[in-house]
């Protein structure tokens, strides 16, 4: 039996007049929107990870990175679906013949190009984010620097599309949805739903998908939250990223034979947990926000970091090691920058919501600090080691 020769669709068999222009447009723009703010929030968050940060990342406001996190990873979340249907849209243009005119053939490669470069980028950072966001990384590369890169060539290729697109984008938009001088002109069969209809179900997808993720975030919006990863309880009512026991500190953390130290130089000063009890204990509200996207606040109590500097004559402005008990993953020390140890609200906490702090928040002490990464909020903290 001889099998029917495999044919390659062309432009004119996509008859839908869904797929057009004037929907491509509208997805676009917000789109567009969605990226622009994933953009600008990734370079905030990528900036407050740096060691060296030529401009100190601000200390003020203590919820900033919680907003601008959150943001993040909502507008991601939300341009899946919006990346899903726009793509639909134009799928039939992959099918275009190219043209034989030798210059017009050069421009349509390098239109082409741009945004197979854009679509990868896209389709890239909005899986391994997600990815990323539900803890799961089936991935060996570092996740930050990748991310971070592909941000740059994806938004630069956004930019060269918007750029070339700009004369199409600006009539669709002008002119009503059901216009149709912009479509393919294979594209006359009405499809099952108006254009209105569909833009409707695009928009009510995206905002789905935004209840669905930003309960992690939004405290009221959690109980609609069903794909918050982080939405669920933790003790003292603030959710866990790693375990005491998966960070193998339980045995050095509930041992009698635990001492905090604080070092400059040759200068040290060493205590057991109640003695930094006896010391001033200092509350302030702050929350924990996670590079995921979930966040919570907690009224956290315990001694001020600077205090503990002026113990050793630390110098204002000093930067901080800070060491946890942990002996291996990328978290078991962080760098804490001169004007975050120098805040009074950044803290060495002892306890959580008027409770000594659960083991899996970080007993028996962590940091604290105000706009700062939850993942630079070391928790078991064993040694703050003065570098500057
Ligand atoms: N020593 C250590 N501290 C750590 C981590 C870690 O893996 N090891 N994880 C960080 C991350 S990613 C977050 S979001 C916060 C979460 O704090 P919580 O578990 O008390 O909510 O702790 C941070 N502190
Ligand atoms: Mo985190």
């Amino acid at each position: 039996m001889k099998t029917p020769p495999v044919k390659i669709p062309e432009d004119s068999d996509f008859r839908s007049r869904l797929r057009s222009a004037a929907v491509t447009a509208r997805v676009g723009t917000w789109l567009g929107i969605c990226f622009g703010i994933c953009f600008a929030t990734g370079l905030i968050s990528h900036y407050s990870q740096n060691v060296s940060q030529p401009i100190p990342f601000p200390t003020s406001p203590s919820w900033g990175y919680r907003v601008t996190q959150g943001l993040h990873v909502i507008t991601g979340t939300a341009a899946v679906p919006l990346l899903l249907v726009k793509l639909w849209s134009v799928y039939p243009r992959l099918f275009i013949r190219p043209p034989r005119d030798v210059r017009k053939l050069l421009l349509e490669v390098l239109e082409r190009g741009s945004i197979a470069v854009l679509v990868a980028g896209a389709i890239f950072q909005l899986a391994s984010g997600l990815a990323n966001s539900a803890q799961w990384y089936p991935w060996s590369f570092s996740f930050r620097s990748t991310h971070y890169a592909i941000a740059w060539i994806t938004i630069g290729a956004l930019v060269v599309h918007i750029a070339v697109k700009l004369p199409i984008i600006r009539g669709a938009l002008t002119s009503d949805v059901e216009d149709t001088t912009y479509d393919r002109p294979s594209a006359t069969e009405p499809g099952p739903i108006s254009r209105r209809g569909l833009l409707r179900t695009t928009w009510l997808a995206a905002g789905v998908a935004v209840l669905v993720t930003a309960g992690s975030t939004v405290p009221l919006l959690r109980k609609v939250s069903v794909l918050g990863v982080r939405s669920g309880d933790g003790p003292q009512d603030v959710p866990i990223n790693k375990s005491a026991a998966a960070a193998k500190v339980a045995p050095a953390a509930t041992s009698a034979a635990y001492r905090f130290t604080v070092a400059y130089g040759e200068q040290e000063v060493s205590m057991t947990r109640d003695e930094l009890l006896a010391m001033e204990q200092t509350t302030e509200t702050l929350p924990i926000a996670c590079v995921e996207g979930w966040s919570a606040s907690g009224d956290w109590t315990g001694v001020r970091v600077r205090t503990l500097l002026d113990l050793v004559d630390a110098p204002k402005g000093s930067e901080v090691q800070v060491l946890s008990l942990q002996e291996s993953g990328p978290y078991k020390h962080t760098v804490l920058q001169g004007n975050f140890a120098d805040d009074d609200r950044t803290l060495l906490a002892l306890a959580l919501n008027g409770e000594p702090l659960a083991l899996d928040h970080g007993y028996p002490a962590r940091l604290i600090a105000p706009n700062r990464p939850g993942v630079l909020q070391t928790k078991w903290v064993a040694r703050l080691e003065v570098t500057t």
